[in-house]
């Protein structure tokens, strides 16, 4: 690690013009933390390049020197993944000003987009040229492409596209030594070797820092019909996800698990937000059918009749307009935020094979919450997928540092029992510093072994976002000692 010297800040300085450098404290402020308040770190200065060829440039200036790069898109990182270390030696390199659409061809389904180019602007220029961009989530307001493709971001409409690996076509990347990667074609055939796309997408950063991307889009939805089903059990909610992709096939776009708690934790927390059932169920899912333009709107009200006489579904609401559709979608969206308010929390972001995740889950509450009196289990997310969130809230009354106390065993146990169960302890937030130490204590050493070789080979100055990631190698020798494992 090294601190930038003052004659390389002044050369960045003059290469990137005042809408591209800042040093000063109060510009810095808001990226020098993460949206959860969790990592508050410190950076000598903000870069902000305007092309990818800035973008080299910088790294070709700062590789020479040793000096290190947190890259940031909209800093919305659950695992502190874009917060510098505290020492005031890195730059954080924004690409919120990269944000150009580079084209879209509606009719081959790409879009080339730039880093910074924010996920709900793709969504409305796909609309506007009659097609689609799939992956969303609740951050879909700051989140940027850069941000995404590097963390392979999941969210609420993975069931039938994929997470953001399965949506990228092409990559353009600086690489650790100042080098642009220029991989934006979107081959769909190409057996060059390893796959550096494939690499940089979910290295948070590490391998270098992607400056666009060529995006896959999918044909428009003709029309959706939103549910939201009160159940009884996760169990249940499994058995109806199985019974609507029996009736419905992939027109079933998402999946939800809510339980009540997160639901009353919305309610409470969220101006605006009223209750979908008149009567609240222990477990609830929301559910979204579509159906491309020109086709029948999907069977949805029939397939819940159907699971209703069944006796699996206690009680459902159909959105009947769209402004419905996004009522029920904001309770949703906005668990995360009502969460946080709420009070601390231990978050889990796991997974396990789709079929034992509705047992693993009721089982590890019960367990947790009986090793633990007074927390609560608050256990939401992408059932479909096997991915849910088993967020721990610490008992009523607890402070802040609760979460590194007793959240930090609390986090051990629920990773331990993952682990037994096949799972990872990161589905899709991914590893940043939050889950470093987890993943050395946790990850096999063939895993572990082979991301530190890769890692070495091509940062092995490890100026690309260090201390997150990739555990440290050997903390008494390696220049990966300045690791900031979460205290
Ligand atoms: C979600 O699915 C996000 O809402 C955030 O991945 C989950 O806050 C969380 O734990
Ligand atoms: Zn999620």
């Amino acid at each position: 690690m090294a601190y930038p010297s003052q004659a390389l800040l002044d050369k960045l300085a003059t290469m990137l013009g005042p809408k591209g450098f800042t040093r000063d404290p109060a510009d810095l402020a808001p990226w020098e933390t993460d949206w959860r308040g969790r990592y508050h770190g410190k950076a000598a200065a903000l870069l902000s390049p305007a092309s990818a060829e800035e973008a080299a440039a910088i790294v070709r200036l700062c590789a020479a020197q040793a000096v290190q790069l947190v890259p940031q898109g909209g800093n919305t990182s659950m695992v502190g993944g874009a917060t510098p270390d505290g020492s005031g030696s890195a730059l954080i390199v924004s690409m919120r000003r990269l944000n150009r659409i580079r084209s879209l061809d509606a009719a081959a389904g790409v879009a080339v987009c730039e880093a910074g180019v924010i996920l709900s602007d793709l969504h409305s220029a796909a609309l506007a040229a009659g097609r689609r961009f799939p992956l969303s989530l609740g951050a879909k307001g700051s989140a940027t492409i850069g941000g995404l493709v590097s963390t392979n971001a999941g969210g609420t409409q993975v069931l039938r596209f994929g997470p953001m690996r399965s949506l990228v076509l092409g990559i353009e990347a600086v690489l650790p030594d100042g080098s642009l990667f220029e991989g934006l074609a979107a081959l769909k055939k190409d057996n060059r070797g390893y796959d550096l796309k494939q690499l940089l997408i979910g290295a948070e950063g590490t391998l270098g820092l992607v400056t666009a991307a060529s995006l896959k889009l999918v044909p428009a939805i003709g029309e959706r019909a939103v549910a939201w089903i009160g159940l009884k059990s996760a169990e249940a909610a499994m058995a109806l996800l199985r019974r609507l992709e029996g009736a419905l096939g992939d027109a079933v776009e998402s999946f939800e698990l809510v339980p009540r708690s997160a639901l009353e934790l919305v309610l409470r927390h969220v101006p605006g937000t009223r209750a979908p059932l008149a009567e609240p169920a222990p477990w609830n899912a929301l559910v979204e059918a579509v159906s491309p333009a020109g086709m029948p709107a999907p069977k949805l009200h029939e397939a819940l009749g159907g699971a209703l006489e069944a006796g699996l579904v206690a009680d459902a609401a159909i959105a009947s307009s769209e402004a419905q559709a996004q009522d029920l979608w904001r309770l949703r969206d906005s668990i995360s935020e009502a969460e946080k308010k709420d009070g601390p929390a231990a978050k889990h972001d796991i997974s396990v094979a789709v079929e034992q995740m509705a047992g693993f889950m009721t089982e590890a509450a019960a367990a947790v919450e009986a090793r633990f009196p007074g927390t609560r289990v608050n256990a939401f997310g992408h059932l479909g997928d096997g991915n849910v969130h088993f967020n721990v809230r610490a008992p009523e009354g607890a402070g802040a540092d609760w979460v590194d106390g007793e959240g930090g065993a609390v986090s051990a146990y629920v990773h331990d029992l993952v682990t037994q169960a096949g799972g990872s302890i990161s589905a899709e937030h991914g590893i940043g510093q939050m889950k470093l130490a987890e993943l050395a204590r946790l990850g096999d050493p063939a895993r572990l072994g082979a991301l530190r070789a890769i890692k070495r080979a091509l940062d092995p100055a490890n100026i690309m976002n260090p201390g997150k990631l990739v555990p440290p190698f050997d903390l008494a020798q390696d220049g990966l000692a300045q690791n900031h494992l979460p205290s």
